[in-house]
């Protein structure tokens, strides 16, 4: 018999990959969607990455717990994955209630819909590296104390936390991925690595000459999404739940990942790329690194697509995503 997977967050990133993922492997596969004023844009990533016409998307908001309990009902999910959130750093200094909502309180809104209407439904939590923060070990590892830098990060935090109790008091295969960022060509643009792959595609195309950014130190453990989809499904398939670290165990900075990408076209970055001020967070995570050993051992994960590689697939992704003046992102101002 197929399972059937409830992902929330389907139109972002890691929901198109997570659906491509489960629906090789014959998952029926459901996908939360706000309704939206723009709904055919939302659904752009299901459609590159080629599974808008097999996932069965369905309308509701991780801020509306009724909706939640409908849809958990309607679906009887086999698996959840809780994806869905204000996702955007930067912005969670902006908005810090909207993402203690959506991210935070959001998480708890879905436990307890799987509580009440599919309590035998495995759970996923997409944790953050970002809960580390200001890094309190040089490797950070399941056993790493937490230090949150952003809004963001402490709204993670909190739902990272729930999804403990849960499993604790109502013995809910609940776990979390404590996922260090991943990249794509779904990547949305405002990341720091899409940023700069779009930037140096106009660039080389004769559409821009400069790209602004801010902190240029900062380091980052950077893997590809295709790999920690992976990994989630893998969590769900082990006979008890748990929380893992999922990284490359690299870091590398934003100068060496920009210098990468123009390297990729024959560009040299210094060229093109100035620091603006505004750019900079009022508080920064300068430094971050994982250490994915419990991953290894217990799941046997392992990360197959390296940096350079991961930034080559996304430049060129954007030169032809820029050469395609139909292209719905590509308009999207960086
Ligand atoms: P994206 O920003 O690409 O996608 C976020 C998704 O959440 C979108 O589908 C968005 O819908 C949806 N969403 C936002 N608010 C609501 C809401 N109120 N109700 C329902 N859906 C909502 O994120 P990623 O795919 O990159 O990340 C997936 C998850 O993993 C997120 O929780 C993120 O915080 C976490 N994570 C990501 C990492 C990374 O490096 N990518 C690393 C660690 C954790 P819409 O399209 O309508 O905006
Ligand atoms: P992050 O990703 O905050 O790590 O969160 P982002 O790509 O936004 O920033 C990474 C680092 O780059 C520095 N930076 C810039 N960042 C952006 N966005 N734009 C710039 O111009 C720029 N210049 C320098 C940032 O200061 C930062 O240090 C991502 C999100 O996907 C989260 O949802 C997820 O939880 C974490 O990764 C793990």
């Amino acid at each position: 018999m197929s399972k059937t997977a409830l992902i929330t967050g389907v139109t972002g990133q890691d929901g198109a990959y997570l659906s491509q993922l489960l629906l090789e492997k014959g998952y029926t596969v459901y996908g939360l969607m706000r309704r939206s004023a723009s709904q055919e844009f939302l659904t752009e990533r299901l459609k590159w990455i080629g599974v808008l016409d097999d996932v069965n998307l369905i309308h509701g908001d991780l801020l509306d717990l009724a909706s939640l309990i409908h849809v958990v009902n309607q679906v009887k999910p086999d698996e959840v994955y809780n994806l869905a959130a204000q996702t955007f750093v930067h912005t969670s200094f902006d908005q810090p209630l909207l993402t203690a909502q959506v991210t935070g309180v959001g998480a708890t809104h879905m436990l307890e819909a799987v509580r009440l209407a599919a309590p035998g439904a495995k759970f996923y939590q997409a944790s953050s590296s970002e809960m580390f923060g200001k890094a309190q070990e040089k490797m950070q590892s399941e056993t790493t104390p937490f230090y949150p830098r952003s809004p963001y990060a402490a709204a993670k935090l909190y739902a990272h936390w729930i999804t403990g109790n849960y499993r604790e008091s109502y013995q809910m295969h609940a776990s979390c991925g404590i996922l260090f960022n991943h990249e794509s060509p779904l990547r949305g643009i405002e990341f720091v690595t899409r940023k700069v792959t779009d930037a140096v595609a106009r660039i080389k195309l004769g559409q821009a000459k400069t790209l602004d950014l801010g902190n240029l130190d900062a380091r980052r453990d950077w893997g590809h999404a295709r790999d920690y989809v992976r990994g989630m499904w893998m969590m769900l398939q082990q006979p008890t739940p748990d929380d893992y670290v999922l990284a490359t165990g690299r870091t590398v900075t934003v100068r060496d990942m920009t210098k990468a990408a123009f390297d990729h076209v024959g560009l040299n970055w210094e060229d093109h790329v100035q620091v603006s001020n505004r750019l900079f967070r009022p508080a920064e995570v300068d430094f971050l690194l994982g250490d994915p050993a419990k991953a290894r051992r217990v799941l046997g994960w392992e990360p197959t697509i390296g940096l350079e590689e991961m930034i080559g697939e996304m430049v060129d992704a954007d030169l032809e995503r820029r050469r395609q003046a139909g292209d719905v992102r590509a308009r999207v101002p960086a």
